[in-house]
């Protein structure tokens, strides 16, 4: 539970003693100080198993310490030594468990047996899984395919994700969301139509040959700890690193590198960003712009003056791209007044950016849910590959574009068929493989879920990972809908508010974690999962599991579909569930040019590469060639213009000490914030203009204009550096505020760091 506040501003690097001392501190609360350390030397190593943390690359010759403060934390956290077994839910009701935090909700530890919902106790209670399995199948057959969802959270394996999206179309289903649609779905969207690729085109070996990195939306220090390495390298080569985030993240700013005893014990840090641009929320679509057009105007002025340098790459666009001149013209109508009131930034200050961008040879541009999570993402997600496309910055050595995953496989997932757009998945060779008519019809992404929930359409929802309710927009009309599914499945390693708040008919699927040891009839079995890189690796348990009635996800999946599907003799659930390898060469047949050889390949230590045209510069787009997209305007948010004085842009973000939902504790170190989650980060100039002093408690109340009441009570006016007029909360504390049509066009994926928001003070509400 939380307590002692204290929020005082940290100036200390990211890494360091501070992550050194945080890790020690969770192992020990978690009651797992020998074993801890020990698991921690085979995470992310050829024969340990993947970090369940974020998804950033493995190396190919790894430190003897591969992992990260957070990546220990979230180890800690699976392999802790607690339970929550039949004797914890005999004792608690839902009703109770609905005004636990998040964080309390997991802490109980890990859940020990299937459960089933039972209405007169309103607790769960054990069940045989094969009685689980027998119900759900049940349940499953009475229900029209279409109005059942089948979401996946970006954790479970290649293996466990193919079975799961196979099992949905033989029962007959695309309602296949995960939790992509809410993260990088923009980046999917966005690419293919620019690059001819639905993801990222650098490989960690890049950050060898670069000359020049750009940061946007990505707080590397908290969620992609491991990568601080690679730039700690590329800054002692002298390579500029330049940031654009209206937060300044101190995992942004600088770095102690804990696994290097010189820089610990003498203090030493390295200063990762060289410019740091702090912007407004959503400003971002309108800095790349202004790079782009500081880009021309150098360039324009290089010709004019008869130089042969020229800023351009003008060999690379005549060759490889379509649409520049469009674009060209697009940009060049922008004015630099209107760029420096969408970003908040000077026009100086961005043509600094671009003259370093100008000059440097190879640049690889990151980028994440400061990008991907606004109304316009898609497009800004375009801007900054046209920017790099300008100078050939696509496909070539230290060089690319790099969305940032989440979710340690939430990428592979998508290669193995996790989608709701059926065009993405070979559906013709599925038919022919499994002789079975598999579902055409474009099946629900999570925005798409959660609506036919809240209109009582959807008879089913099974999670296969996740915490759904938790992580999706609405959060007050979704509970409430949630109570009224008729059914609830959660394939799940803890307790959280996804499974306490339930359907009519619940049930609970205990799973065991990737860092345990998986022994099936055929013996020892491993995973595989596919990094933000598109490197695919083995992951090898590592630890007993933690009760000894847990099921893996393959063998869940295998119960669930055997009991729901008609005899298929196509498909051996059995035989899939006791022996992964021939999940392996069933993912090989489905995807030959990408999966051949899969069980021999991944045996090598580094694990082999996905095919990546847009590397070798070949460009699988209707075009055949990388294609500019012209900017159509310059706002993050078409509802922007129509926003009234008093409202702000709220952000929500993620703290150092919290794995989406889950909730690690209350530490959030990086920003200075103890012993509470409850606060609302603001500029001290909002603060005097709204008449709000610093720790005072407030109201935030959604403002998006579409009169529906939407707020969280509370929450402590926090003085921060914000840009004015924007102000930031912690996801999902947050997320009652968030309207559910507030998304992304075309891609859905919620705008999570625009959200409209007005303040009210408590004592203004107690006179009224
Ligand atoms: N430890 C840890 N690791 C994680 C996670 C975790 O919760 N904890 N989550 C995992 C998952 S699923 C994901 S998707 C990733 C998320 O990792 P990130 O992509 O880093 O996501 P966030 O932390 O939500 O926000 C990123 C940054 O965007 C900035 N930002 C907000 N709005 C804007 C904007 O409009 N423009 C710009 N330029 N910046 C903006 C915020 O200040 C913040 O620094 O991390 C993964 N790794
Ligand atoms: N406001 C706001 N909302 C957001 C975001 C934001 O930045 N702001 N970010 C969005 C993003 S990027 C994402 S990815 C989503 C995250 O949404 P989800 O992926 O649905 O949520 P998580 O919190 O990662 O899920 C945690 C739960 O997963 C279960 N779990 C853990 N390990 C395993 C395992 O090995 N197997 C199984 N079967 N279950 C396991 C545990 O029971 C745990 O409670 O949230 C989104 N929502
Ligand atoms: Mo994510």
């Amino acid at each position: 539970m939380a307590e002692h506040i204290k929020i005082k501003p940290y100036w200390g690097p990211v890494g360091g003693w501070g992550s050194a001392r945080s890790v020690g501190a969770i192992l020990l609360r978690e009651r797992v100080p020998i074993e801890g350390p020990l698991t921690l030397l085979h995470q992310n190593k050829p024969s340990g198993f993947e970090c369940v943390s974020c998804s950033y690359a493995k190396l190919g010759d790894p430190h003897p310490l591969e992992f990260c403060e957070n990546g220990a934390k979230a180890t800690a956290w699976e392999i802790t030594s607690k339970r929550c077994g039949p004797e914890f839910f005999a004792n608690h009701k839902m009703r109770e468990l609905e005004d636990w935090p998040d964080h309390d909700l997991e802490e109980v530890g890990r859940l020990t047996e299937p459960t089933r919902y039972d209405r007169a106790s309103d607790s769960y209670r054990p069940i045989e899984w094969n009685e689980a399995f027998e119900e759900i199948g049940r349940a499953l057959k009475s229900f029209d395919p279409t109005s059942v969802i089948f979401y996946t959270s970006g954790r479970a394996s290649l293996e466990a994700s193919y079975m799961y999206q196979l099992f949905a179309r033989m029962y007959g289903s695309n309602n296949l969301p995960d939790s992509s649609n809410m993260c990088h779905e923009s980046t999917s969207v966005a690419l293919p139509e620019t690059i001819g690729v639905p993801i990222g085109t650098v490989k960690i070996e890049d950050f060898d040959h670069t000359d020049c990195m750009f940061f946007f939306g990505q707080n590397v220090g908290v969620n992609s700890p491991r990568m601080l390495h690679q730039l700690q390298q590329v800054r002692e080569r002298g390579a500029p690193i330049i940031t654009f985030n209206p937060l300044r993240e101190r995992g942004l700013e600088r770095f102690t590198n804990p696994q290097s005893p010189v820089q610990m014990l003498t203090l030493s840090e390295t200063k990762i960003s060289t410019q740091y641009h702090q912007l407004n929320p959503g400003g971002d679509l309108a800095a790349i712009v202004g790079l782009c057009k500081a880009l021309i105007a150098a360039d324009d002025k290089a010709r004019k003056a008869h130089r042969n340098e020229r800023f351009l790459d003008i060999d690379f666009i005549e060759e490889h791209t379509s649409g520049y001149d469009a674009f060209e013209r697009a940009v060049r109508g922008f004015d630099w007044s209107e760029i420096e009131n969408c970003t908040a930034l000077r026009r100086e200050e961005i043509e600094a950016a671009a003259d370093v961008y100008a000059h440097s040879n190879a640049v690889i541009a990151c980028y994440g849910m400061g990008l991907t999570q606004h109304r316009s993402g898609v497009l800004a997600i375009q801007m900054l590959s046209n920017l790099l496309l300008m100078r050939g910055n696509i496909g070539k050595a230290g060089a690319g574009i790099f969305p940032v995953r989440g979710h340690s496989n939430v990428q592979g997932q998508r290669t193995v068929g996790i989608t709701e757009k059926p065009e993405l998945v070979p559906l013709d060779q599925l038919a022919k493989q499994y002789a079975f008519d598999p579902p055409r019809l474009k099946g629900l992404d999570t925005v798409e879920t959660c609506r036919s929930i809240l209109d009582e359409r959807a008879n089913a929802f099974v999670g296969l990972g996740g915490n759904f309710i938790r992580a999706v927009p609405e959060t007050v009309a979704m509970e409430e809908a949630w109570g009224k599914l008729p059914l609830t499945v959660q394939i799940l390693t803890k307790l959280n508010r996804s499974a306490v708040i339930h359907g009519r008919e619940a049930f609970l699927l205990p799973c065991l974690g990737r860092i345990e040891i998986d022994v099936q009839a055929t013996g020892k079995q491993f995973v595989t999962v596919e990094d933000t890189t598109g490197r695919f690796h083995a992951s090898h348990g590592q630890v007993k599991a933690a009760a000894p009635n847990l099921c893996s996800e393959p063998m869940i999946v295998a119960g669930l579909a055997k009991a729901t599907l008609k005899p298929n003799t196509c498909v051996d659930w059995d035989a899939w569930s006791s022996n992964y390898a021939l999940v392996r060469d069933a993912i090989a047949d489905t995807y030959p040019k990408i999966f051949a050889d899969f069980n021999a390949r991944i045996l090598k230590p580094r694990g082999f590469d996905r095919p990546n045209p847009a590397r070798e510069r070949i460009w699988s787009t209707k075009t055949r060639k990388a294609n500019f997209v012209a900017p159509d305007c310059l706002s993050e948010d078409p509802d922007l213009p129509r926003r009234k004085e008093d409202v702000l842009t709220l952000i929500t973000v993620r703290s150092n000490d919290q794995f989406n939902t889950t909730v690690y504790g209350y530490e959030d170190r990086l920003r200075g914030i103890y012993g509470t989650r409850m606060v609302v980060l603001m500029h001290e100039s909002d603060m005097e203009r709204l008449g709000i002093s610093d720790g005072e408690l407030v109201d935030l109340i959604g403002a998006s204009g579409d009169g529906i009441e939407r707020f969280v009570r509370g929450f402590r006016a926090t003085r921060y550096d914000v840009p004015p007029g924007s102000c930031a909360g912690y996801y999902p504390e947050c997320n009652p505020l968030l309207p559910l049509w507030h998304h992304a066009e075309r891609s859905h994926v919620p705008a999570a760091k625009s959200i409209p928001v007005r303040l009210q003070k408590i004592q203004a509400q107690v006179a009224a």
